[in-house]
């Protein structure tokens, strides 16, 4: 079998029939297929249709309500919006609050988002270019489960916690930065594992806290945070404010119900707005033009922007669509076939 080319609204067409076929509801599938689509359109390949068999798995464990209808849970004067997602999926909870948080943090200034008992495993940067594209700067963050070892100690404590911000630009692609705040995604890891490649050096320990370079070593022992004390420190933020803050699970608790890190964790996810006219008015300058200043000012130096990789891919999937090899069209017509009997 070759390489195929497909548009992305026909790779969509394919995820949507497995989703479906898995037993997801039409409300669940789409925003599901459109986020795993929009991943590998973007070159984001740990969280673009790699992630299809983790979502069946976890269907399949029943640790995921496939048919969750998600419901908003706050008042309608709070700037405080929440979403139970009802077990379901966080993509569609989050499609369910957007237009809710855009309009309270348009009204104060500042808003959030929360969403519970959601199952989460997309990249962020869904989540805050969507917030972007009306006008706001937006930072997102969620626990995970619980795989990274803080700094300095052997036992997998926290989650690789994704954090994530975005910046609106009117004439360009958003300022936008999205990171594991381990050293990489739980993801990378499970990809070099599949190529058969080394890890580099400083990214895990194995389970008697020696440093490993093996896959299999660092899967069953535990992955270290960017940045040392920093990522350490930031990821613990995310078990504060987007776990215990927010009522849901942190990353160690995530662990404990789904018993596994073979299956996409249930907790929760915080999403942050905020209106830059709101918070420089009276002060001198347009806070946009200011950005774009500092932007250029960045890329002047010789430095590229956060993202930008993403979206020179993004443009070039849109203009000739996304390549799959023979073994990921294998996968999907294996996952399309087979339903969940396809995966353990
Ligand atoms: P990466 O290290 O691949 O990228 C981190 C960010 O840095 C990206 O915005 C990237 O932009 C940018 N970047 C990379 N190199 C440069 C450079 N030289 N100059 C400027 N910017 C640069 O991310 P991770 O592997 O840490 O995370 C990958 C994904 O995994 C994220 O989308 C994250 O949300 C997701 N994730 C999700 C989890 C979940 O529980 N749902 C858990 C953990 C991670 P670019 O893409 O353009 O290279
Ligand atoms: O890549 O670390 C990861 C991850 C965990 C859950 C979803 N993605």
């Amino acid at each position: 079998m070759e390489d195929v080319r497909l548009s992305k609204s026909e790779l969509n067409s394919r995820v949507m029939a497995i989703l479906l076929k898995a037993g997801l509801s039409e409300f669940q599938a789409k925003s599901v297929a459109d986020v795993i689509v929009a991943g590998e359109a973007d070159g984001a390949k740990s969280h673009g249709i790699y992630r299809l068999d983790g979502v069946l798995r976890t269907v399949k464990a029943g640790k995921v309500n496939p048919a969750a209808t998600a419901h908003v849970d706050s008042s309608e004067t709070s700037a405080i919006v929440k979403v139970n997602a009802g077990g379901g999926f966080a993509n569609p909870a989050f499609e369910l609050g957007l237009p809710q948080l855009v309009e309270r943090a348009n009204k104060f200034g500042i808003a959030a988002l929360v969403i519970n008992d959601c199952t989460h495993f997309s990249a962020l940067w869904w989540e805050v270019e969507a917030v972007t594209r009306h006008g706001l700067a937006c930072l997102a963050m969620c626990p995970s489960y619980a795989t990274v070892a803080p700094t300095g100690g052997s036992k997998p404590l926290l989650g690789t916690n994704p954090f994530a911000f975005g910046w609106p630009r009117s004439e360009a692609f958003p300022y936008v930065f999205d990171f594991a705040t381990s050293v990489a995604a739980r993801g990378e890891i499970e990809l070099h594992r599949r190529a058969g490649k080394l890890l580099p050096e400083g990214w895990a320990i194995d389970p008697d806290g020696n440093p490993t370079t093996e896959p299999e070593a660092a899967l069953a022992g535990a992955m270290l945070p960017f940045g040392g004390h920093k990522g350490s420190s930031i990821g613990t933020m995310i078990e504060l404010l987007a776990g215990i803050m927010i009522g849901d699970l942190t990353s160690s608790e995530a662990l404990d119900y789904l018993g596994t890190t073979t299956l996409a964790p249930l907790h929760g996810e915080l999403v942050i707005a905020m209106s830059p006219q709101a918070f420089a008015a009276g002060r001198t300058g347009d806070p946009f033009a200011r950005a774009e200043m500092l932007f250029d000012a960045i890329v002047g130096s010789g430095a590229r922007l956060p993202s930008q990789r993403r979206f020179t891919a993004r443009q070039k999937s849109d203009a000739e669509g996304i390549v799959l090899t023979a073994a990921e069209t294998e996968q999907l017509e294996r996952l399309l076939d087979k339903g969940l009997d396809a995966v353990a």
